[in-house]
């Protein structure tokens, strides 16, 4: 049988080890996502954000049809703030800090409907859902845990921001040994021009941290 392989991934042809992917999906709740929420409060045109969910629904879709670990992750804090750093919840609009009261509950807090996943994403029993309260989704999470217990080596990531979250994480991730595929129609930040750069990035200088393809290269590899 031929490895499946993602052909016209950057900067090479990425090839998918069977039973050892996992798809990660980072982020995409709806305070980053909604407009009127946390994302749009601090200035942000959210509609570059969610033109990831038309994507990676199929993604999705084909990910669990294919038998794919799926990982869903989520930013955000403990009620009490006990796991938010000061240094975190300190920065930005004082006017709209992590805790405060949001169009959708408090901000990027554990239980508030604007915390949770858009519906469209909304995981289903038996995917993997990591609560992070860093940008990375390796710290101070089951992350490492999970993937290690289910023989996983390769990570299809997607998710928002491109620069921030999923950065953190695939950066992470390659240190840690896994092969990373960014799926460059399933990540979303509110900049165009990181978006574009943030992709170069990854795959510059021979794949410095992975590796970049969009769904109409992956889903096929995936069937
Ligand atoms: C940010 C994220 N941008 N999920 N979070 O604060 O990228």
């Amino acid at each position: 049988m031929n490895t499946p392989t993602v052909s016209s991934a950057r900067p090479s042809p990425f090839p998918l080890t069977p039973g050892a992917t996992a798809l990660i999906v980072i982020d995409m709740q709806r305070d980053f996502l909604l407009p009127g929420g946390f994302g749009e409060s601090l200035g942000n045109d959210v509609a570059l954000l969610q033109q990831v969910v038309g994507p990676l629904t199929d993604l999705l879709a084909a990910a669990r049809a294919a038998g794919i670990l799926v990982v869903h992750t989520r930013e955000g804090h403990e009620p009490d703030l006990s796991d938010c750093p000061p240094a975190k919840l300190a920065r930005g609009n004082p006017s709209q800090r992590i805790g405060d009261p949001g169009a959708f509950g408090r901000i990027l807090i554990r239980g508030e409907y604007g915390h949770d996943i858009v519906d469209e994403l909304a995981p289903i029993d038996g995917e993997v859902v990591i609560d992070k309260p860093g940008k990375g989704a390796f710290y101070a999470t089951s992350l490492q845990d999970v993937l290690v217990a289910e023989g996983i080596t390769q990570l299809l990531v997607t998710g928002v921001t491109t620069e921030v979250c999923v950065h953190t994480t695939v950066r992470e991730a390659n240190d840690r040994g896994y092969e990373c595929l960014v799926v460059s129609d399933c990540v979303g930040s509110y900049f165009p021009d990181f978006q574009k750069i943030g992709l170069e990035m990854i795959s510059a200088q021979g794949g410095i941290f992975g590796w970049v393809a969009d769904t109409s290269a992956v889903i096929p590899a995936l069937a």
